[in-house]
């Protein structure tokens, strides 16, 4: 488990970080709406593909942690998080034999790339998708999260840096293989040169 903090250590000011206010017009409309119309999406290698609502995901249970984020630009900050974990969302969906990672789609575009693989994704191994502080945060220090911080849903994976922490999620998808995924390397940051595997 990652270390986690009494309420007194969360800290003052959290820096929000990569996309802040994504300009996709899709997602746009949904911000403008309060994400009312937003559905989490999960499919690829599942037995019962599902879309989920906000309500949908605050109806199930959900884990509340305070954690500290690592960014591998070298800062750091303790936030609250509250979430469903993501093995809840993942059993419900029911994973296919042959699924080895999960995968985020998100709806910022970081880059403007001639070959289309500017818009920001993740991918985990299913350990660390079955991880217990592994959840789909919708709350960030007792707070609906906020656009800043990737609402209206973002990736906590605490045992890792704060890239593969996929914020503004779009689609889950169950995936045997990441090759073929934007430039291959399982990330939008991966794909420009980091470690797949962020470790702390
Ligand atoms: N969709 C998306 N997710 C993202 C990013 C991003 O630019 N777009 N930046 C990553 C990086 S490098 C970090 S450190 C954290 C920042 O989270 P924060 O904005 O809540 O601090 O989000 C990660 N997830
Ligand atoms: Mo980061």
């Amino acid at each position: 488990m990652a270390p986690e903090f009494p309420p007194g250590a969360i800290s003052a000011y959290f820096k929000p970080n990569g996309s802040v206010d994504p300009e996709d017009p899709q997602y746009v409309a949904l911000r403008q709406g309060g994400f009312k119309d937003w559905k989490l999406e999960v499919g690829g290698l599942v037995e019962r593909p599902m879309k989920l609502s906000l309500g949908d995901l605050r109806a199930l249970p959900s884990r509340s942690q305070i954690t500290r984020h690592d960014c591998v630009e070298g800062w750091s900050c303790i936030g609250q998080w509250k979430g469903v974990q993501l093995s809840t969302v993942l059993t419900a969906a029911g994973l296919k034999p042959q699924a080895r990672y999960i995968a985020f789609f998100c709806a910022d575009t970081l880059e403007e790339t001639m070959d289309n693989t500017g818009r920001y994704y993740e991918t985990v191994g299913l350990i660390d998708a079955f991880h217990p502080q592994t959840i789909l945060a919708y709350e960030m220090n007792y707070e609906p999260l906020k656009v800043g911080h990737g609402a209206p849903l973002r990736l906590r994976v605490e045992r890792q840096l704060g890239y593969k922490m996929a914020k503004y999620i779009m689609r889950i998808e169950a995936i045997d293989d990441f090759a073929k995924i934007s430039r291959g390397r399982g990330g939008f940051w991966e794909d420009r040169g980091y470690e797949w595997y962020a470790g702390i």
